[in-house]
């Protein structure tokens, strides 16, 4: 029952997320080009992309600087994700993961009102849905809950 409540729960916030972080999604694909930030210009000097899709900057370990979820394609065409995140004043680059084909979205949420902020990579890929949620545990990026993310990446 406990697991139950928490899919409808997703299912509402991947729901209302869509309705109010549109300009999180990229329907085309198009490159996108991010606003200046130290924690954007970390990965730009440090990830081999070819185009940026999705991007998301926010606090998620609440120390002095701000850390970057983004969405990108390589050279093979292939989407990934990657974190930016900050630890002990330095910052590090997750592994990379597969990400979504289509109508990548981004959104950072705190599930658990623990700190690390958990966030949900979503997308589609020939009209199949899929999410996931993760959350950075020991520098490492870790996969809480998805459905549909293998339909969709
Ligand atoms: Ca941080
Ligand atoms: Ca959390």
């Amino acid at each position: 029952m406990k697991k139950f409540g928490l899919i409808i729960i997703w299912m509402m916030i991947i729901f209302f997320g869509y309705k109010s972080y549109l300009h999180n999604i990229n329907q085309q694909n198009v490159g996108i080009q991010p606003e200046e930030s130290v924690v954007m210009d970390v990965f730009m000097s440090e990830i081999e992309y070819v185009e940026i899709l999705a991007y998301a900057t926010d606090q998620l370990n609440e120390d002095a600087l701000e850390d970057a979820v983004v969405i990108y394609t390589l050279d093979d065409n292939s989407r990934r994700f990657s974190v930016v995140y900050s630890s002990e004043g330095n910052y590090f680059i997750s592994e990379e993961k597969a990400a979504p084909i289509d109508n990548q979205k981004i959104e950072v949420r705190n599930i658990d009102d623990e700190i690390p902020k958990e966030f949900i990579i979503s997308g589609s890929k020939n009209g199949h849905f899929g999410y996931s949620i993760f959350r950075i545990e020991d520098s490492e990026v870790v996969d809480i809950f998805g459905e549909g993310m293998e339909d969709c990446c």
